[in-house]
């Protein structure tokens, strides 16, 4: 058992814990012995809707919140439905931030992304270089959104004196992940589609963009051990960058891909989809000097990735 400020049998709320962030909160959860994790499908409780989740707050008594809940998806969901992606995750974060504070949860961990940061800021990313210029156009609705919810959590402390904190993540990866090639990230889209291309016996396959941009990649049970981490540090406020530390070219990832899927046939880029942001590489040397660090690498982080994908 580790050393938690955090009661084992604290009554800790996962929200959205089906999705590829909340399940890895549960499986990091109950592997360190934490007994009263609650969870709620959407049928079950809609975060979208404020009165439910009061009277779940109200009902429940809640200590932890972990707020994994999201509307999430790649640069072409971002680019085709702007509305849904600022307008739910503004939703959700308003009714489960203020609920938190009305009930007296004593500590919440939101998470939020790294397109918050500026399109064109310095590399690695700080924190403190937050709403320093302007955002990457194909998703800021949600960046925007993202940034409300960290400083819904600001404010929230200021006037309050509650204990929410918000830990931005680079682009993760990992079990549970979307796989729908339009609306899912880069990595799944590329080991689906090179599976495929694999299966069919392709001689190519597609790549969007230029395959130029760089993007760092965070196995999602890195995430959940960091989360799980600051939880149990005496940690009342702030953000927190979580990071792997390094990055890679599109291009380079789907050589890897490739490699890990078996498929020898050649990449074609697609350049009538968009880039994105050229690089988004974050500094997380607030959390390396407490002591957390990414323990999966890359490689063998897809490989894991492909053989779930493979089993189910
Ligand atoms: O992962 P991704 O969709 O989102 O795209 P972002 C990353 C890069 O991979 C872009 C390229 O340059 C894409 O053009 N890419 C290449 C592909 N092939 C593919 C493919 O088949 N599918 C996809 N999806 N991309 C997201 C934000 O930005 O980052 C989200 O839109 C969130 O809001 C997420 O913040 C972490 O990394 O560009």
């Amino acid at each position: 058992m580790n050393d938690a400020t955090i009661d084992e049998d604290a009554r800790i709320f996962v929200a959205g814990h089906r999705g590829m962030v909340g399940s890895a909160l549960v499986r990091r959860l109950e592997a360190d012995g934490y007994r009263n994790i609650v969870t709620r499908t959407r049928e079950q409780l809609d975060l979208m809707d404020q009165w439910g989740v009061n009277i779940f707050f109200e009902e429940e008594g809640i200590d932890v919140v972990f707020l994994a809940a999201a509307r999430v998806g790649g640069i072409l969901a971002n680019a085709t439905m702007p509305a849904s992606f600022i307008y739910e995750n503004l939703a959700i974060e308003m009714n489960v931030i203020h609920a938190a504070y009305r009930w007296n949860v004593s500590k919440l961990m939101f998470f939020g992304s790294s397109c918050i940061y500026p399109r064109n800021c310095p590399q690695p990313i700080k924190e403190d270089y937050l709403l320093t210029s302007a955002l990457e156009a194909t998703n800021e609705p949600y960046a925007i959104a993202k940034i409300a919810g960290l400083k819904l959590c600001e404010a929230y402390n200021r006037q309050y004196g509650t204990r929410f904190v918000s830990l931005m993540p680079t682009n993760l990866y990992g079990p549970n992940d979307n796989y729908d090639l339009k609306t899912s990230h880069v990595l799944p889209a590329l080991i689906r589609k090179a599976h495929e291309a694999r299966l069919r016996g392709d001689e190519f396959l597609s790549v969007w963009g230029s395959g130029a941009p760089r993007r760092e990649f965070l196995h999602v049970d890195d995430l959940a051990t960091a989360a799980v981490f600051l939880m149990n540090h005496d940690i009342d406020e702030g953000v927190f960058n979580v990071g792997a530390g390094a990055d890679v070219t599109i291009h380079e990832l789907a050589q890897t891909v490739c490699r890990v899927v078996g498929f020898e046939g050649g990449l074609e880029f697609d350049r009538s989809k968009p880039d994105g942001t050229p690089r988004k590489l974050l500094d997380s040397s607030r959390l390396a000097e407490m002591g957390w660090r990414a323990s999966i690498p890359i490689e063998d982080g897809i490989r894991s990735v492909y053989d779930d994908f493979v089993a189910h």
